[in-house]
């Protein structure tokens, strides 16, 4: 097992890694930014090493300096988090070369899953399903309508080197299409370098639901069961629950199984998402995350599995020691993003956090590294925290959402509690009847009604 993990991150992942590494024994490096300095990671940790100033850029992003810190304090693993180094296939091949083990998957897997047509590629050749489309990049308009004529329009143009929707453009008819790829090209080249783009038929109401799995590297994997994402606003999730309400136990099954299947045929190491839209009964795989995600407190409330233990134990060498069988999905959680933000226009409230009182009791979780006093910089995302809550069904947990959330006082900056408390008491979200432009669609609607 590692002796000291240095906890590449900041926030409540910080938090978050740090209680995990604590209850394994293992003693914890926090960095920081010159904003950070009263941080509640940096209060928590062991030990502690300023890495630069605030930009990201310059500190938890800056590898040199992250290597540094390693090498002053001795620590023989990194963990990640999720955002800044997480999916940096060269940050892990780095420790690698210095002997510290990077808490993460190989960096051959962070690669291809980076490269969406190569994580389609590798999806496809493990019997993943996926979204019709062109096999690999398309290159000229004349093979890219030949494509959109078999899979029938409307057809997505979708960027090799995007992900998390940045660099989609939707081609409606024959006629669109030419216009689309030079357009998706265009903002692909000035937004990351590489104007590869592909080919999918464009669903028009799916669902974002995705598979939380768990890997050893030497032939063991298990799916965890699913998360619903449909809930977002501009790419940014808002609301995660799990089980999803659109799945019954046999479909939750079968995509877990493949997926799983396909995991310890890749040989994969450690936490992993593999992310579908699920439309008409069906599932098409669009990305996987090859990180811990920010809603992974969802899953561990239904499994009542630490994923953040199991990863270190695992990034440690340890084969896995859950069983498929063992795992069993228990009643209902839902997790909210709680931003400091207004909760209509979504402008950030960065400040002094005058007060503070987190909801308790049973079934209720507050996964957060503020406190009263905390001056939420205006450098980083503007997460306050996620209120998680756990029932014995989705009515429960809904009942304890609506309790947790009006116990949650947060003064002195703007949060986006007051969206949650419309959200829980809306017929839809308690239907569980959302597709993932629900959100959209409902503040529009808000918005017009303001007027
Ligand atoms: C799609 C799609 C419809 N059809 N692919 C957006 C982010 C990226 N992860 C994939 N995305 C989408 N891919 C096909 N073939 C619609 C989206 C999409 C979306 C997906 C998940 C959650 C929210 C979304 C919001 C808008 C579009």
């Amino acid at each position: 097992m590692f002796d000291k993990i240095l906890i590449a991150n900041r926030g409540e992942i910080a938090l978050r890694i740090l209680r995990a590494a604590k209850e394994l024994g293992i003693a914890t490096v926090a960095v920081h930014s010159t904003a950070d300095s009263e941080a509640m990671h940096v209060k928590l940790a062991d030990e502690s090493v300023c890495i630069g100033p605030p930009a990201a850029r310059d500190s938890y992003l800056n590898i040199p300096s992250l290597l540094a810190a390693c090498e002053i304090t001795g620590a023989d693993a990194v963990h990640p988090g999720y955002g800044f180094l997480s999916e940096n296939a060269r940050f892990a091949e780095i420790l690698g070369e210095h002997n510290i083990a990077f808490i993460g998957p190989r960096p051959e897997h962070i690669r291809i899953m980076g490269d969406k047509i190569e994580a389609k590629r590798t999806a496809v050749r493990l019997g993943i399903p996926c979204v019709p489309g062109s096999p690999g990049a398309v290159s000229d308009d004349a093979e890219a309508l030949r494509i959109g004529a078999e899979i029938g329009y409307p057809v997505l143009v979708k960027a090799a080197a995007g992900g998390g929707g940045r660099g989609m453009k939707v081609a409606h008819t024959a006629e669109e299409l030419p216009g689309a790829i030079s357009t998706a090209k265009a903002e692909a080249k000035a937004a990351f370098g590489d104007d590869a783009v592909y080919l999918e038929k464009y669903l028009q109401k799916p669902r974002h639901i995705e598979i939380q799995v768990l890997a050893d590297g030497q032939g063991r994997a298990i799916h965890l069961g699913e998360r619903d994402c449909s809930l977002q606003r501009r790419h940014q999730k808002i609301w995660e629950e799990g089980p999803s309400p659109a799945l019954n136990a046999e479909q939750r099954e079968e995509i877990g199984g493949i997926v799983a299947r396909a995991m310890a045929e890749l040989r994969y190491i450690g936490v992993g998402t593999v992310e579908f839209l699920y439309e008409d009964g069906r599932f098409y795989f669009i990305e996987m995350n090859t990180r811990i995600q920010v809603e992974h407190p969802v899953t561990e409330m239904i499994t009542g599995i630490d994923l953040v233990n199991e990863q270190i134990k695992i990034a440690a060498g340890s084969p896995l020691t859950i069983a498929q069988e063992d795992v069993r999905i228990t009643g209902a959680a839902i997790e909210c993003r709680v931003n400091a933000e207004h909760a209509r226009t979504f402008t950030p409230s960065p400040g002094r956090i005058a007060y503070y009182h987190p909801p308790g009791g049973l079934g209720v979780r507050v996964d957060s590294a503020v406190y009263q006093g905390y001056v939420i910089p205006p450098f980083y995302d503007s997460l306050v925290g996620k209120l998680i809550v756990h029932g014995r069904s989705r009515t429960e947990a809904l009942m304890r959402l609506r309790r947790a959330l009006d116990e949650f006082i947060v003064d002195g900056v703007e949060t986006t509690l007051p969206l949650f408390r419309t959200l829980v008491r809306n017929t839809d979200i308690q239907n569980g009847q959302y597709d993932i432009h629900w959100l959209e669609e409902f503040l529009a609607a808000e918005a017009k009604d303001e007027k």
